[in-house]
């Protein structure tokens, strides 16, 4: 968690340098969620995160150069420069690439899930929406697909109160997400989600019970976007007070906190962790920076099938 508030927080100074490429999409203050779920995989298991979902990507293995190299369309970079933001995968690390179109995620990772059983390979899928994304259609075939085919797959919605600048009451009448999935015959529940330990336990139980045959779940999240939509975007239409209540709920210092206050992090040891980071992303951004950009004779290999 704290690796990936450092990465996002970097990412915000070469987003003002003007070295960021494109759009930048902040995870701050949902940390929890990605870093939470993505831990209660098996390796075998394949996750599709979306654009706040850097956490999970970090936990599959990429590392703070793919990311920077990725933002900074550099050669170096996991789609070679051909996208600027979190549309990447890898399948090698189990990891779908994050679809722009909201909603389209949930179909493809049925879709994974279902593979996954006629294959027999024990693979469990999931993947995340956010509350404005859980109204498109999409969401709701995806589900109903996976419901009826009793399928392995994990929906977590990341109810971060905000799609843009739409607060969840101006979205849908009944604002308890997880309802929903009574509609379609799956186990929905409402959690925490600045809370990493109830978000791993809620989604390790929920993976399990995929893996056995159980079927697919959906956890809502609660948590808050506590920037813009992106960077660009300055978020005024967001009560000063609402943003000061969800900070005291904030996700890293409260496991932080929990760490101390039961014995398992000295805040020597805090310190050190914070150090190393600091230290590794020096490097790391200063790779990305030294990494040349896509030749332009590149830029079709890998986007059309040969
Ligand atoms: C089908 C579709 N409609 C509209 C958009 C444009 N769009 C991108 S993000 C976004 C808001 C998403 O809100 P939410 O799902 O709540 O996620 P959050 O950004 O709050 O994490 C919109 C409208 C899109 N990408 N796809």
């Amino acid at each position: 968690m704290r690796l990936n508030r450092a990465v996002d927080e970097r990412l915000g100074h070469l987003y003002r340098q003007g070295k960021v490429v494109g759009g930048l999409y902040s995870s701050l203050g949902q940390e929890a969620i990605s870093v939470g779920t993505a831990y209660a995989l098996e390796k075998q298991d394949i996750l599709g995160p979306m654009i706040r979902n850097l956490g999970s990507t970090l936990v599959r293995g990429f590392k703070p150069r793919d990311i920077f190299c990725q933002y900074m369309a550099r050669a170096a970079g996991p789609t070679h420069g051909r996208d600027c933001n979190l549309h990447f995968g890898d399948l090698n690390r189990g990891v779908m690439s994050c679809i722009s179109m909201l909603g389209a995620l949930i179909p493809v990772m049925s879709g994974i899930a279902l593979s996954s059983v006629l294959r027999k390979e024990n693979r469990v899928a999931l993947t995340y929406i956010g509350d404005g994304g859980t109204r498109v259609g999409d969401f709701h075939e995806g589900l109903n697909f996976a419901a009826t085919l009793n399928l392995p797959l994990v929906v977590i919605v990341e109810n971060n109160q905000y799609a843009y600048s739409t607060p969840v009451s101006h979205q849908m009448r009944n604002t308890r997400i997880s309802d929903f999935a009574a509609a379609y015959g799956i186990p929905g529940e409402t959690i925490d989600g600045n809370d990493v330990l109830k978000v791993y336990s809620t989604t390790k139980k929920a993976v399990e019970r995929a893996r056995k045959g159980g079927g697919p779940s959906l956890i809502e999240c609660e948590t808050f976007r506590m920037k813009g939509h992106a960077e660009h975007d300055d978020a005024k239409y967001v009560p000063s007070q609402l943003v000061a209540e969800w900070r005291k709920k904030d996700p890293l210092a409260r496991f932080e906190k929990y760490l101390q206050e039961n014995g398992l992090m000295t805040p020597t040891e805090q310190q050190t962790v914070i150090a190393r980071i600091t230290r590794e992303l020096d490097d790391e951004v200063a790779f990305a920076e030294a990494s040349p950009l896509p030749d332009e004779h590149t830029e079709l290999p890998g986007v059309y099938a040969d």
